[in-house]
């Protein structure tokens, strides 16, 4: 007689799966842009109103990279596309985007009342970050280059802390191996200093060995700054690109308090694994939506097009609570100290 299982079923491979893929995914490709296009991936996203926003990495067929704006109201379906560049490289007056504009993230900044947009500006001289504003998305104001080549993945944190901006971001070290997330500060969003490493890329047989670098801006949450990232991982048969979780401190986001071992995504769909770089995945925006605790993110397949995943946000902090704390915060000199021993040397004025 056959025995009937009572347990729960498994993934194929035994890990439980905290993000479940879109059924109609990829959701977007080019077949879908209303002018020539070659691929269309890695768009940041963000919820402007009743409608879900995506900035959408568009390569035409000389390489070059712009951005487009497309709309939904349901996040999934009946994206409204602008029939032409909404963000496109200027190259005349920015020389930094001579090879064109990459992959952005968007981050509402109340304070200034508007979207900050970290995007890569590709230059002959390499990749490097730069920032723009809107309030629309039909208009944008360039702050211009922050960060020199080559530097990319960038995205800033929604507000101040200890009345300083702060940025993530990835520099790559010309003839040194190792491409770690660092974080930076500013006072105006335009002048970026203290820079020092917030996580390293692990070494050897690593998933996120070599090469890391941030997803879409960390998401703040009750328990800490939420953070998604990728790790690379090269091998003989080319570069894996998959996703790990992190939990930087609400009010010092310069102190790791949680970093995942194990990678929380990876390509397995066709839409993943073959496009022009297969083994990809790779998001720059995701959106929580608070009543239903569940959180949608955008990520590039294969850097051909434009898929979406949900996961729950309890289920990713469920998650982290079980991972490890960094033993050594070596680099990341928390800036919140820096506010408890000014206000130590206040009282001790008085
Ligand atoms: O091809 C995969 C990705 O490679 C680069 O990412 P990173 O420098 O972080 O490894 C970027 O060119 C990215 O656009 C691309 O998706």
């Amino acid at each position: 007689m056959e025995m009937k299982s009572t347990e729960e079923p498994k993934a194929p491979h035994g890990y439980a799966e905290l993000f479940q893929r879109h059924v109609g995914n990829p959701i977007l490709t080019a077949l879908d842009w209303p002018y020539p296009a070659h691929t269309v991936f890695n768009a940041a996203a963000c919820q402007a109103g009743d409608e879900t926003v995506l900035l959408v990495r568009v390569e035409d067929r000389r390489g070059h990279s712009h951005l487009a704006v497309a709309r939904s109201n349901d996040g999934v379906s009946h994206w409204r596309i602008d029939d032409k560049p909404s963000f496109a490289p200027d190259p005349i007056n920015c020389p930094e985007e001579e090879w064109g504009v990459e992959d952005p993230r968007v981050t509402w900044v109340a304070e200034r009342g508007n979207w900050i947009i970290a995007y890569t500006a590709y230059s002959p001289r390499g990749p490097l970050v730069s920032l723009a504003e809107t309030n629309d998305f039909k208009s944008f104001d360039r702050l211009g280059p922050v960060l020199p080549p080559e530097n990319k993945d960038a995205a800033v944190f929604p507000r101040r802390f200890n009345n300083r901006y702060a940025m993530i971001h990835r520099p790559v070290p010309s003839g040194k191996s190792g491409a770690h997330v660092w974080i930076s500060y500013s006072p105006d969003m335009k002048h970026w200093g203290d820079h020092r490493i917030l996580f390293q890329a692990r070494q050897g047989a690593w998933w996120d060995a070599s090469k890391i670098g941030l997803g879409p801006p960390p998401l703040e949450t009750a328990e800490g700054w939420l953070v998604l990232y990728h790790g690379v991982r090269v091998t003989a048969g080319g570069s894996l690109y998959r996703l790990g979780l992190a939990l930087l401190d609400l009010e010092d986001p310069g102190r790791v308090l949680r970093r995942s071992d194990e990678w929380v995504f990876a390509p397995e769909a066709p839409y993943e694994c073959h496009g022009d770089v297969g083994d990809v995945v790779f998001p720059c925006g995701w959106i929580l939506d608070k009543p239903t605790g569940t959180i949608r993110v955008y990520y590039g397949g294969a850097d051909t097009c434009l898929a979406l995943a949900t996961a729950r946000l309890s289920d990713l902090l469920d998650y982290l609570r079980d991972c490890p704390a960094p033993q050594t915060q070596q680099h990341a000199r928390p800036a919140v100290r820096d506010e408890h021993r000014a206000s130590r040397r206040r009282m001790l004025n008085h």
